[in-house]
C-alpha cells in the first residue's frame, strides 16, 4: 500500500510482547521493571483483532521482528529494537508462519500491516570484563573503545567492526554528522552505529528491506531512528521496500522534521506536534498558544512539499510516558486525545490507552493488556470509538478532507480552544474535570450557514448554530470535555456508528 492508501487509516500501535498471550490468560503477571519477555506473541495477536477492528482501527503497527541480543545490563531485547542478526525473525513471538498468518487475518478484514524496522544500528554486548562507569563521558568511550571490544562476530550479516562507523557516542545532538555516524546507546549497552555510506552494506540493507515487506506481506514500515542516517539513504530505502514509510524523527522542531517528508519517507511521526499538545494538556495551567504559535508540521510539509504530504499523530507511545502518568485527570486525557483524531496526521492509539494505563518512562509505559481483560465497556473504549467514527464520516463525506490543513482557533474564553477541520469542529478546554469555571466556545460566524444543527459525537447531543450568522454561536463545556461537533445530516447520512 501506498502514502495515499495509508492517508485515511488508523493505526494501533501495539508492544508485540506485551499486548496478548498465545492462549488467552488476564492472570500471567508482567512485571515492567524486569525488562523481560513476558509471554505476547503474534498468535496472540491474530486472536484478539476484534479488539482492535471494533474500536475502528484499520491497521496495526507491531514490534520489531528480528532477533534480539538478551541479557544486558538493561534486560532483554523484548521490544525488538536491539537487533543482533537482521537476517532471522525472533523465535520469542512464534514462528514465521505465525506472523505471515497474522498478516493474512489483517488482509482478510482490510485492514494493514505496519512493521517496525531498525537499520541504523544493531546492539552489541561488551565482550570483555573491561567495566566502564555508565556514567563515564563519550569522551572517555570514544578512547576506550578499543578495551571495550565489542563482539561484532555474532551480528548478522554485519559481523566486523569496518561495517560500523567507528565507536564513538553522539556528544553533540545539534551536529548533524554527529547525529549520523556517532553511536546511541551507552557504554553498558553500545549501540553499534551501521556505515550506511558503504555502498554494499547500503545495497545489502535495500535488498533486506524489500525481501521483509514481501515475506511478511508488510503495507508500510515505521522507520526508526531516521534522523540518524542520512536523506538520500532513506529515499532508496523507502523506494526498495516499495510501501508507505513512516519514520521516527525524533524532535520537537518542525521544520527540522518537515525536512525529511517526501524527501526521505513518505510521512514522520508528528513529535513537534507532540511536545505542544503536552504543554497545552498536560495541566490544567497549560500553555494553549503553544499549539498554533508557529506553524504545524503538516501545515510546513504542505508547503515545501505538496499537499499530499503526510504526518502521522500520537499522544502516547513505547518511548515517552503515558499521558495520565503526567496528569491524572481524565477530562485533561481526553481532550488531548481529541487532537489525535481530528488534527492532520493519520491517528495512532497506543496500546493500553484506551484502558487507562498510566505507565511512565521506558519501561513501565510497556505493561501487559492482557491485564486489563480487554475490556470494552471502558470510558476511554468508548471515546476512541467515537473519535474514529468521526473522523471516517468526514473522510467519507468531505473529498478534500485529508489533504485540507487543519486550523486551531484561539478563543476568547481562558482555557478554551478549538481545532477546525471540516466538516468536524472540536471543541477542547485545559480547565480540567473539576473546575466550577466552565469555559464557553464561541463559533466563528461563517464556520457553519445558520440553523445547522451540529451533533456533538462524544456525548451525542445536539446544539443549534445562531439564526444570526453574524452572532456566533456560544457552547459552555462541562466537566472540562472535549466536543467534537459534525452537521447532523452527516450522522443521517450513513455515518452512523458516532451516535446511535
Ligand atoms: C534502554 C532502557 C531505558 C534506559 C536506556 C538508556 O536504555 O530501556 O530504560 O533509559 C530501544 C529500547 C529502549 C532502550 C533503548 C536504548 O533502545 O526501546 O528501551 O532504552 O538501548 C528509537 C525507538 C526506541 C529504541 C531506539 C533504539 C530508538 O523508538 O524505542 O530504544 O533502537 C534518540 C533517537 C530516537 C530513539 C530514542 C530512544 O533515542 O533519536 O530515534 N528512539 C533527544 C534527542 C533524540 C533522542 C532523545 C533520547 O533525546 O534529540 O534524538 O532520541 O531521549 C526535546 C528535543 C529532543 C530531545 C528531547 C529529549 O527533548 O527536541 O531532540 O531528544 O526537547
Ligand atoms: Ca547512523
Amino acid at each position: 500500500a501506498n502514502a495515499a492508501d495509508w492517508a485515511s487509516r488508523s493505526i494501533y500501535q501495539l508492544v508485540t510482547d506485551r499486548f496478548a498471550l498465545p492462549s488467552s490468560s488476564s492472570s500471567t503477571p508482567c512485571d515492567t521493571t524486569k525488562r523481560t519477555f513476558c509471554g505476547g506473541s503474534w498468535s496472540g495477536i491474530t486472536n484478539h483483532l476484534d479488539y482492535i477492528q471494533s474500536m475502528g482501527f484499520d491497521a496495526i503497527w507491531i514490534s520489531p521482528i528480528v532477533t534480539n541480543v538478551d541479557g544486558t545490563a538493561y534486560g532483554d531485547g523484548y521490544h525488538g529494537y536491539w537487533t543482533l542478526d537482521l537476517t532471522t525473525p525472533t523465535s520469542h513471538f512464534g514462528s514465521t508462519d505465525d506472523l505471515k498468518a497474522l498478516s493474512a487475518a489483517l488482509h482478510k478484514r482490510g485492514m494493514y500491516l505496519m512493521l517496525d524496522v531498525v537499520v541504523n544500528h544493531f546492539a552489541a554486548p561488551p565482550l570483555n570484563n573491561v567495566t566502564l562507569a555508565s556514567n563515564v563521558s563519550t569522551e572517555v568511550f570514544a578512547n576506550a573503545a578499543a578495551l571495550l571490544k565489542l563482539n561484532y562476530t555474532v551480528l548478522q550479516p554485519f559481523s566486523t567492526s569496518s561495517d560500523f562507523h567507528p565507536p564513538r557516542f553522539i556528544s553533540d545532538y545539534t551536529n548533524q554528522t554527529d547525529v549520523e555516524h556517532c553511536w546511541l546507546g551507552d557504554t553498558l549497552l553500545p549501540l553499534p552505529d551501521v556505515d550506511t555510506e558503504d555502498e554494499t552494506v547500503q545495497a545489502e540493507l535495500y535488498a533486506w528491506v524489500k525481501n521483509m515487506v514481501n515475506e511478511y506481506g508488510a503495507d508500510g514500515v515505521r522507520i526508526d531512528t531516521v534522523k540518524h542516517i542520512r536523506q538520500d539513504f532513506w529515499r532508496g530505502f523507502s523506494d526498495s521496500g516499495g510501501v508507505f514509510t513512516l519514520g521516527e524523527v525524533l524532535t520537537d522542531n518542525a521544520t527540522y522534521a518537515s525536512s525529511y517528508i517526501g524527501t526521505a519517507v513518505d510521512a514522520v511521526l508528528d513529535y513537534p506536534a507532540w511536545y505542544n499538545v503536552m504543554t497545552a494538556f498536560g495541566n490544567t495551567t497549560g500553555n494553549l498558544s503553544a499549539l498554533f504559535e508557529a506553524p504545524s508540521l503538516a501545515a510546513l510539509a504542505t508547503s515545501t512539499v505538496n499537499s499530499s504530504a503526510l504526518t502521522a499523530s500520537f499522544l502516547e507511545n513505547h518511548d515517552q510516558p503515558r499521558f495520565p502518568s503526567v496528569n491524572s485527570d481524565p477530562a485533561l486525557l481526553m481532550n488531548a486525545m481529541t487532537w489525535t483524531f481530528v488534527g492532520d496526521g493519520i491517528p495512532i492509539l497506543y496500546y493500553g490507552q484506551e484502558q487507562g494505563y498510566t505507565g511512565g518512562q521506558d519501561p513501565s509505559n510497556r505493561e501487559a493488556l492482557w491485564l486489563s481483560g480487554y475490556a470494552t465497556d471502558k470510558p476511554l473504549v468508548a471515546h476512541v470509538t467515537s473519535l474514529n467514527a468521526a473522523r471516517k464520516m468526514a473522510i467519507a463525506s468531505n473529498k478534500t478532507f485529508l489533504a485540507s490543513r487543519s486550523q486551531w482557533l484561539a478563543q476568547p474564553n481562558q482555557g478554551a480552544v478549538m481545532l477546525s477541520k471540516p466538516p468536524l469542529l472540536a471543541l477542547m478546554t485545559n480547565v480540567g474535570s473539576s473546575n466550577n469555571n466552565q469555559p464557553t466556545w464561541v463559533i466563528p460566524p461563517g464556520t457553519y450557514p445558520a440553523n445547522t444543527t451540529l451533533v456533538d459525537v462524544l456525548a451525542c447531543q445536539k446544539f443549534t448554530i445562531n439564526a444570526n450568522a453574524s452572532a456566533g454561536s456560544g457552547v459552555t463545556a462541562s466537566g472540562g470535555m472535549p466536543k467534537v461537533l459534525v452537521p447532523d445530516t452527516l450522522l443521517s447520512k450513513g455515518g452512523g456508528g458516532a451516535c446511535p
